[in-house]
């Protein structure tokens, strides 16, 4: 088994360049490869610190692995290489649940068992998705946040992920959705961009969006990698332009606060520990047979019990919380949480 392990780390590691984690190598029992959407960002490496702690505490070890950008193509490639070391279990946020239908589908049949967490694979290419807060829920507090920085009229932007992202693409059509309730008929959604979470791009994208909206007067970026670019480029550009989204506090450090200094009153996020935690508990479960991931069945985390509820989408999922707001108040305490 160390062997096979051994073998995959290799093969990944030279394929994309990532580093193995130490935990891999200390457990002979279950594996699971933790796959987020593209290297470099923070918020998978946060959120696996929790996902590998808990796996471990449960006597699995945890492989995780970043493709080299935030495609299909690059996540297609993974899969292809896990399907032949054939852990126990994948644990994935996909960048394009249409195009890894049929490798997802494959890695099932080799008889892995499939979770994911925070951007859902088809229903039928997954046992359970962790969804880390109702669409609804994301997109009610995104838009409250605009409707607040701009006083409820003008012009806001969205600067997004990719353009195939199942998780952004829900919150920013559940926000097109409220758009159309009154409080918010004053505003204008000028335009959508997608930065591929790359934070070049994300930069070049917020330049452009500046230049060609004049009176733009929010960006709301739902993505860690957005925001952060954006933020950056908006502080030091000194732009009136105020920022709003989801961010990784610990990124978002020097951008937020309600004085003219800073570009990002407030920003949002979940609970990355549990998030990650609940992820490694439900993919440990699925492979010990202690779990179907059906909608109607449980999972007790200590003292907490969660219910599989039938997704929107046809599948199964289990929702972890409520959007946490994040000003100049709490960002320090929740980036020591979230390291
Ligand atoms: C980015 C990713 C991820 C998303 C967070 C908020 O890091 O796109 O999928 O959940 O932002």
């Amino acid at each position: 088994m160390k062997q096979k392990l051994t073998m995959l780390l290799v093969s990944g590691a030279l394929l994309l360049g990532f580093t193995v984690p130490a935990a891999a190598e200390e457990s002979d029992g279950m594996r699971i490869a933790l796959v987020g959407k593209s290297a470099g960002n923070a918020f998978f490496e946060v959120a696996a610190v929790s996902f590998k702690e808990e796996a471990l505490r449960l006597g699995a070890a945890v492989e995780t692995i970043y493709p080299e950008a935030a495609t299909a193509d690059a996540q297609i490639r993974i899969l292809e290489e896990v399907i032949k070391s054939h852990p126990d279990a994948l644990c994935i946020s996909v960048n394009d649940a249409a195009a890894l239908e049929e490798v997802l589908h494959r890695v099932r049949e080799s008889g892995i068992r499939v979770s994911s967490f925070d951007s859902a694979p088809e229903p039928d290419s997954r046992e359970i998705f962790i969804n880390q807060s109702p669409a609804p829920d994301v997109a009610r507090v995104l838009l409250d946040a605009v409707c607040e920085i701009t006083g409820g009229e003008g012009e806001w932007a969205i600067l997004s992920g990719s353009g195939t992202a199942s998780n952004q693409n829900a919150w920013i059509e559940e926000m097109q959705t409220l758009m159309e309730e009154e409080e918010y008929e004053r505003l204008t959604l000028t335009d959508v961009v997608y930065g591929d979470d790359d934070p070049r791009l994300c930069t070049d994208l917020t330049e452009k969006l500046l230049k060609e909206h004049p009176d733009l007067k929010v960006i709301c970026a739902p993505t860690t990698v957005g925001i952060a670019s954006a933020a950056k480029y908006l502080q030091e550009n000194a732009s009136r332009c105020l920022l709003t989204g989801l961010g990784l506090p610990s990124e978002m450090i020097g951008f937020t606060g309600d004085t003219e200094e800073f570009c990002c009153p407030c920003f949002f996020l979940w609970d990355m520990k549990e998030l990650g935690r609940l992820a490694a508990y439900a993919t440990v479960s699925l492979i010990d047979g202690s779990f179907s991931g059906k909608a109607g069945d449980l999972l007790r985390l200590e003292d907490t019990e969660y219910t599989v509820l039938p997704a929107s989408d046809g599948g199964s999922e289990i929702v972890l919380g409520p959007p946490v707001r994040i000003t100049s108040d709490n960002i320090i305490e929740m980036a020591d949480l979230y390291q």
